[in-house]
């Protein structure tokens, strides 16, 4: 579709590349299939984790052990494309980079650093973050996980988690606990005697992609299990800015695929003897989902470039993550009636985004959270507690 804002042109040679490099591999290893996917309720990941590992997207903005050390327009930029294949995959990258990966570089030991990262970055080992809690979401500061140390000095771990995306798959676990310290984030293999990690089904949203409750009984981990370099609730948080920064980029992605799906479709289906594209109606549809995705690029491209320069807020993610999924879901919502029956199949895109982007507008603090972000910021009053 035309980039009528042209706003690709102000991306560098590197990050067309990658664009271009991202979004040819969505289309030879992903399109083909996501439909059944989604349908079947899978997502490979063991055999899309070394492919994306090779494309350099895993802890694609880290630097040094074997993760590409790229720019945050460039993270943000295959975001879009990931997404425009599906969230799930867009959700599996953002998991392993920004919420296993970055707590491990940004918190870890050497020794932390040295066993995980590298295999993360080639994709021959997969992580999760476990916050969300059965009881304990939006306020994550009051959960009940908790670890503590015996006289040998090893931290016992009890508690459970909810809504861990690869979960089940994971071969190590970043899981946030409340210790006598103050909130701790843990390096958990998820071979450990005590956890276990059943798989959550009948999930109408989100399907090719693997979500799971997390039990820790009696887990018993080292001493040298913790994150030394953090305490307190800013670890997950700061965590959670890294993912919700690849999320307004990504939901791009996904708006824009369901944009041209429904423009594609205007122009073949004829009622009334004219293609429904030729309607003002269908027209007016299409142009303001036009300008929602240009508006949300815009958007994206800004924030990117404000990463970039180090001066990036939480409200200003906050911002991000808010106006884009809304717009992105609104976007997805249009296509599929524009698509008349077939806007409810999987022959098409769109039922698909537009059922992922439910959980989108949920995960990473839902729409709510963000707007009472933004609104402590304008007044200055605090409405959570
Ligand atoms: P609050 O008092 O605001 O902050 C507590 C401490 O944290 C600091 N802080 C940050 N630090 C770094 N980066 C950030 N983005 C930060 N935001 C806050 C803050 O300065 C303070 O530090 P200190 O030193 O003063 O203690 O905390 P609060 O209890 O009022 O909570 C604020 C609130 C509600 C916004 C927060 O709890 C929140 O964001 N809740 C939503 C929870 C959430 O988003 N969960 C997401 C779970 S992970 C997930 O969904 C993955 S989906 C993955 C996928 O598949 O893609
Ligand atoms: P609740 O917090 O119970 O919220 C329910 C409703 O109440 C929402 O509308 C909310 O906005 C509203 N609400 C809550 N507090 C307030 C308030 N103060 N003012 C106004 N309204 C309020 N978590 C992880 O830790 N790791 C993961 O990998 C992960 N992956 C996920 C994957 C999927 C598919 C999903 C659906 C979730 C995932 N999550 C993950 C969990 C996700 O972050 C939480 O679902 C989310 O933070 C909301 O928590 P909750 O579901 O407990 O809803």
């Amino acid at each position: 579709m035309d980039d009528l804002l042209r706003i690709d042109d102000g991306l560098s040679e590197e990050q067309r590349l990658i664009r271009d490099t991202v979004k040819k591999c969505v289309t030879d290893r992903v399109l083909p299939h996501v439909g059944d996917w989604f349908e079947e309720a899978v997502f490979p990941a063991r055999e899309l984790a070394p492919v994306l590992g090779s494309l350099g997207v895993l802890g694609m903005h880290l630097e040094g052990y074997g993760c590409a050390g790229l720019d945050a327009v460039s993270y943000g930029v295959a975001c879009r494309e990931l997404e425009a294949g599906d969230s799930g995959l867009r959700s599996f990258v953002s998991v392993q980079g920004s919420l296993a990966m970055f707590p491990i570089w940004k918190y870890g030991s050497a020794e932390q650093k040295e066993e995980w990262l590298p295999r993360m970055a080639a994709g021959e080992a997969i992580g999760c973050f476990g916050l969300t809690e059965p009881d304990h979401g939006s306020d994550p500061a009051n959960m009940r996980t908790n670890a503590k140390q015996d006289s040998s000095g090893d931290w016992i771990l009890n508690g459970a988690k909810m809504w861990i995306t690869n979960g089940s798959i994971a071969d190590v676990a970043v899981v946030w606990a409340q210790t006598e310290d103050g909130i701790r984030g843990f390096v958990v293999p998820s071979d450990t005697p005590g956890f276990s990690a059943p798989e959550i089904h009948k999930k109408l949203s989100l399907r090719a992609s693997v979500t799971s409750s997390l039990y820790f009984d009696n887990v018993r981990l080292p001493a040298s299990a913790v994150l030394p370099g953090v305490r307190g609730l800013k670890g997950p948080l700061s965590c959670l800015s890294e993912a919700r920064y690849g999320i307004l980029w990504g939901v791009v992605g996904a708006a824009r695929a369901c944009l041209e799906s429904a423009v594609d479709y205007s122009k073949t289906r004829v009622q009334f003897d004219r293609p429904i594209g030729g309607f003002q109606l269908t027209q007016e549809k299409l142009a303001w989902m036009y300008v929602g995705v240009g508006q949300s690029q815009l958007t994206a491209l800004h924030l990117g470039r404000l990463k970039d320069a180090g001066a990036l807020t939480p409200q200003q993610v906050s911002f991000g993550k808010l106006a884009n999924v809304r717009a992105a879901l609104d976007i997805a919502r249009q296509a599929r009636s524009i698509l008349g029956g077939n806007g409810i199949t999987l022959e098409y895109p769109v039922i698909r985004h537009m059922n992922n982007l439910e959980s989108v507008l949920t995960y990473e603090g839902t729409e709510e959270i963000h707007v009472l972000t933004l609104g402590r910021a304008l007044t200055g009053l605090d409405a959570f507690h």
